[in-house]
């Protein structure tokens, strides 16, 4: 168990190769009405609203993006809706993709037929490399066609990011953080390793904190937690609320995210999660501060990562 964790920890690490922050935007036409769950909600950089239709005589349903310039789209990012868990049937299963510059002759870049890989969980963005014949060109207009769901006609997604550049997980070393140096220290969330976690239940020292070190100024842009290896059997001691700052010196701080009450991290072993940084800097230093847990005042993660 330990040794196959290690090679799936490699294996990410060394070849999946992660984007960028997303390409921004604007919402051009789309299928349904406007208000509340309209299609414009697919780009509104919110996680908390989503585009939901069901009108099957639109179908399939459409959504038109604008990246503002000719760029070529090397991964794309469906984020499911909010409350996908109950209602999982609402995740697109086949939809195509397509590039135009005049939103009149458009060109196929990727097409999904029976794909499954959305997962029926809440707020999970999953990325597709377009694979069609025109996948490489360069468009200003992208359309996205959604011919069928995982049951019924309706559907439901709260965001679609668009990504044109390519990017590997930065290295980062552990300086300092709340708790032991011990088997469980803080320092177990940077080692690379999923089957060591950071774990602490010490209510005086919070909110706990870990500082990283990415070796020199680095523009990161996302960053992942990875569930505790025995999570599902300890529930409740994963973050809801916490902070992200950056510094290069450890002395001034700027906050680059916050985030409060979310839910999104579940109580299962080993589960990584994705978030994206609100605001971007060039930073050497990376602080993360936990200031609440599920339930309580333990937390645990195996580990934190750090994307640019
Ligand atoms: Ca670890």
């Amino acid at each position: 168990m330990r040794h196959l964790s290690f090679i799936l920890m490699s294996f990410f690490a060394m070849s999946e190769a992660f984007a960028q922050a997303p390409i921004k935007t604007t919402f051009v036409s789309g299928s349904g009405r406007g208000g509340q769950e309209g299609p414009a909600m697919i780009c509104d950089d919110q996680l908390s609203t989503k585009w939901c239709i069901d009108f099957p005589r639109l179908m399939p349903y459409e959504i038109v993006l604008d990246a503002g310039q000719q760029t070529s789209v090397v991964e794309y990012g469906l984020v499911t809706g909010d409350d996908t868990n109950a209602y999982p049937e609402r995740n697109p299963v086949t939809w195509k993709v397509s590039g135009s510059n005049d939103k009149e002759t458009w060109t196929t870049i990727d097409e999904q037929k029976n794909n499954r890989s959305l997962p029926a969980e809440g707020l999970q963005e999953h990325r597709f490399k377009p694979t069609a014949a025109g996948a490489k060109d360069k468009f200003r207009y992208f359309r996205f066609e959604f011919f069928r769901m995982a049951g019924g006609t309706r559907i439901q997604l709260s965001e679609i990011y668009l990504y044109d550049k390519v990017q590997m997980p930065v290295k980062a070393n552990f300086v300092s953080g709340s708790g032991s140096n011990g088997k469980e220290g803080a320092a177990k969330a940077a080692d690379g390793w999923l089957f060591t976690k950071w774990c602490i239940d010490e209510p005086s020292q919070m909110p706990y904190a870990i500082t990283l070190d990415a070796g020199q100024q680095t523009p990161i842009t996302e960053y992942r937690f990875v569930t505790g290896d025995d999570t599902h059997s300890y529930p409740d001691r994963n973050p809801v609320s916490w902070k992200v700052s950056g510094s290069n010196d450890q002395q001034n701080w700027t906050t680059l995210d916050e985030q409060k009450g979310n839910s999104r991290l579940r109580d299962e072993n080993e589960q990584e999660y994705r978030f994206r940084l609100k605001a971007t800097g060039s930073y050497r230093y990376y602080r993360f501060e936990f200031l609440r847990m599920a339930d309580g005042t333990r937390l645990q993660l195996s580990e934190i990562k750090l994307y640019k």
